[in-house]
C-alpha cells in the first residue's frame, strides 16, 4: 500500500478527552475516528489488525471443532420476552421499533437468538454436542463509556455458545474453550490470566474471565506468588485461619462513644485497634433484612454474601431502614439484643473482648464475646481478600493486579433452553432440556488491550501475528531518482514475496517519516536513503535494536531471519 493513497490520518498532538494511552494512540495513529460517544469507524490501519486478530480467532475456534455462523444485530423483542430478560434489562438494552411499531433490540448477546435456533433444528441428543459461533457487532448502551475502545456501546465480539445433553461433555467443552482462549491471547501477543469469575446475572455456576494485565484495567485480580491461583476481587476466596488469642473473656459493658460513628473514630475514641470492632451493617438479601458482621479491618464483599447465602439480590439498608429495623441509627447498631438475623464473616468467630454498637445513640459495647453475648445464625467466607494474605489454596500470599476483561467462559445450565423451550430426545425418547455454554471474547477490545501492553514513548509497537503491515517501507528523498527507484524495486520485491508493505513515498522529510512509522508501529522498518546508489539499505525492528545497513542482495535473508525473530517472541 502506498502511503500517498492511504487513509492514515495521523494526529501530532494527544486528544484532550483520550485518558489512556491505548485510546490516545489508536486516534493519533490514524487507526480510528469517533463518529459518537462510545462509537468508532475502524480506519483502514484498524482494520487490518482486527482483520489479523479475527484470522486467529477463527483458526482457533475451528481447530476447536466449533462452526462459524453470523445472527442478526436486529433482535425481536419477542424472543427477549420468552427469556424474560426483556422486562428484566434496563437502558443497556438498546430497544427501537420498526415502521409496524413492532419492538426489536439491536443485540447486546446472542443466548436468545442461538437458542432459537437450536431449538428449531435440533430435536435428537445424536446432533449434540455442538458449538456455534460468530464475530459479530454488539449494542450495549453503557451509561459512561470510556477509554475508546475498551469500554464503547458499539464493539465487535466473538460469541460462541455450546449445547450438552449431560455435565460432563459441558466440562469437556469448557475446557475446550479455555484451551482455545489461552492460544488465541497467546498468538495475539497478549499477557494474561483467566481468572475465577462471578456469574452475575447470567446464572449458573462456573465461570473464568480473561484477564489481560494493564494498569487501565477495570477489574482488579488477586493472584497467587505461589501458585496459579487467580480470581477476580470480586470471587477471591480467603484462607480461613482459627487462630484465636487465647486472653480470657471481660464481662460485656456499655461504654459512652460520644458521635463515634465509624470504624476508624470508634478506635481513635477508645483508642483500640480497628481489628478488635465488629463492622455490623444491615443488609437486604433478596426480600429479607440480615446484620452482616465483619471484622472492623475488613471490607463486606457483596458479590461473596451473595453467593454465601444463595441470595439472588444484595441491597445494603437505607438510613431509614436501619432506624426501622434496629431502632437505632447508623454507626451505632451492633449484634448484641437484635431479634433480626445474623450473618457473620468467618474471621468474626475468632474475636475476643471486641467491639460492637450498642443499638443506643452514643454507645457502644465492650468486651463483647461471640456466642456469649449473641449468637450467629450463619457464618460465610463475606470479605474482600487483602493484599499479603496467604493464597486460599495455602501456597505464596496474594498480590493485586489491575486487568481488562478480554475474554470469558460459562456454564450456562439450563437457563436459556427451559425458558425458551430448546429440549431433545435422550436415547431412550424421553426429552430433556438442552445444557448450554457460552464463550466470549471482545475481539476490539483486544486490539486496545495490545496496545496498552505494546507500546512505548513513541508509539505502538505491534507484535508480528497482529501488525496491520509487516514492513514498513520508507523512501527518505522522493525527489532523488535514484532512491526513489530503489525504493519502488523494493516495493515490488517484498511484496512478490508476500510481506505486506506500507510504502512511504510521501514528499515528507525523514523526520516526519519516522515519527510516523515510530508511531504507527509497523515491527519492520527499510529506509532507502543517502546509501542507495551503493546498494545498502538501512533496516530497523522498531520493538528494539539498533539500525542495521544491509546490502541488498542479502535483503530478503536478513527479512526471514528477523521474521523468526519476532514470530518467536511471541
Ligand atoms: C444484555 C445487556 C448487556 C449484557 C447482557 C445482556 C453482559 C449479558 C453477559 C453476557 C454473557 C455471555 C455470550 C458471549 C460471552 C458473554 N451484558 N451479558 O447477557 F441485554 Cl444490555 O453477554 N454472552
Amino acid at each position: 500500500m502506498k502511503q500517498s493513497s492511504f487513509l492514515l490520518p495521523t494526529l501530532r498532538d494527544v486528544p484532550s478527552d483520550a485518558e489512556v494511552i491505548s485510546h490516545q494512540l489508536m486516534l493519533r495513529s490514524g487507526m480510528m475516528k469517533q463518529i459518537a460517544s462510545g462509537v468508532y469507524a475502524y480506519l483502514p490501519l484498524a482494520k487490518r489488525v482486527i482483520q489479523n486478530v479475527e484470522s486467529i480467532v477463527r483458526d482457533e475456534m475451528n481447530k476447536a471443532g466449533a462452526q462459524e455462523l453470523t445472527m442478526p444485530t436486529l433482535h425481536p423483542a419477542e424472543l427477549w420476552q420468552e427469556s424474560g430478560r426483556w422486562d428484566k434489562m434496563g437502558g443497556e438494552l438498546i430497544r427501537l421499533q420498526d415502521r409496524h411499531e413492532r419492538n426489536f433490540a439491536l443485540g447486546p448477546t446472542h443466548e436468545e437468538v442461538i437458542t432459537s435456533i437450536v431449538r428449531d433444528f435440533v430435536q435428537s441428543y445424536k446432533k449434540l454436542p455442538m458449538n456455534l459461533y460468530q464475530i459479530q457487532t454488539k449494542f450495549r448502551d453503557e451509561r459512561r463509556p470510556r477509554f475508546g475502545l475498551l469500554r464503547g456501546r458499539e464493539f465487535i465480539m466473538k460469541d460462541a455458545y455450546s449445547f450438552h445433553t449431560d455435565a460432563d461433555s459441558l466440562d469437556a467443552e469448557y475446557q475446550n474453550m479455555y484451551q482455545a482462549y489461552s492460544n488465541i491471547f497467546t498468538r495475539v501477543g497478549l499477557t494474561f490470566r483467566p481468572v475465577i469469575a462471578d456469574s452475575g446475572a447470567m446464572g449458573g455456576k462456573d465461570t473464568h474471565e480473561f484477564m489481560a494485565l494493564a494498569s487501565v484495567g477495570e477489574d482488579t485480580i488477586a493472584y497467587s506468588d505461589g501458585s496459579d491461583y487467580a480470581a477476580n476481587i470480586e470471587m477471591a476466596a480467603v484462607h480461613v485461619s482459627d487462630e484465636k488469642s487465647d486472653e480470657s473473656q471481660m464481662e460485656l459493658s456499655k461504654v459512652h462513644t460520644a458521635d463515634a460513628k465509624s470504624v476508624s473514630q470508634v478506635a481513635n475514641h477508645l483508642d483500640v485497634e480497628e481489628k478488635n470492632i465488629i463492622k455490623s451493617l444491615l443488609v437486604q438479601l433478596d426480600d429479607e433484612f440480615v446484620l452482616v458482621l465483619v471484622r472492623g479491618d475488613h471490607e463486606l464483599n457483596e458479590v461473596k454474601l451473595k453467593h454465601a447465602f444463595h441470595a439472588k439480590e444484595v441491597r445494603l439498608a437505607s438510613e431509614v431502614d436501619v432506624q426501622d429495623v434496629m431502632n437505632a441509627s447508623v454507626g451505632q447498631i451492633g449484634p448484641v439484643g437484635t431479634k433480626v438475623k445474623i450473618y457473620a464473616d468467618f474471621a468474626i468467630k475468632n474475636m475476643v473482648n471486641s467491639i460492637c454498637g450498642a443499638n443506643e445513640t452514643e454507645h457502644h459495647f465492650v468486651g463483647v464475646n461471640v456466642e456469649r453475648d449473641f449468637q450467629v445464625d450463619a457464618y460465610g467466607d463475606i470479605r474482600f481478600i487483602q493484599e499479603g494474605e496467604l493464597s486460599p489454596d495455602g501456597n505464596g500470599t496474594i498480590h493485586f493486579a489491575q486487568g481488562i476483561e478480554i475474554g470469558q467462559v460459562f456454564k450456562l445450565g439450563t437457563f436459556y433452553s427451559e425458558s425458551m423451550n430448546a429440549q431433545v430426545l435422550d436415547e431412550n425418547g424421553k426429552a430433556k432440556p438442552i445444557l448450554m455454554g457460552c464463550y466470549g471474547i471482545g475481539v476490539s477490545r483486544v486490539v486496545a488491550a495490545i496496545i496498552e501492553q505494546h507500546h512505548d514513548e513513541n508509539g505502538i509497537v505491534w507484535p508480528y501475528d497482529v501488525a496491520p503491515f509487516h514492513i514498513h517501507l520508507l523512501a527518505m528523498n522522493s525527489k532523488n531518482a535514484e532512491q526513489k527507484e530503489l525504493a519502488d524495486h523494493l516495493y515490488e520485491l517484498l511484496k512478490s514475496k508476500g510481506y505486506q508493505v506500507l510504502y512511504d513515498d510521501r514528499p515528507e522529510r525523514a523526520g516526519v517519516k519516522f515519527k510516523d512509522a515510530d508511531l504507527i508501529g509497523i515491527p519492520i522498518r527499510l529506509s532507502v536513503g543517502k546509501k542507495a546508489n551503493e546498494g545498502i539499505v538501512e533496516l530497523k525492528i522498531r520493538k528494539e535494536g539498533e539500525m542495521e545497513e544491509v546490502a541488498l542482495q542479502e535483503i530478503e535473508e536478513a527479512l526471514a531471519n528477523k521474521v523468526l525473530e519476532l514470530k518467536g517472541q511471541a
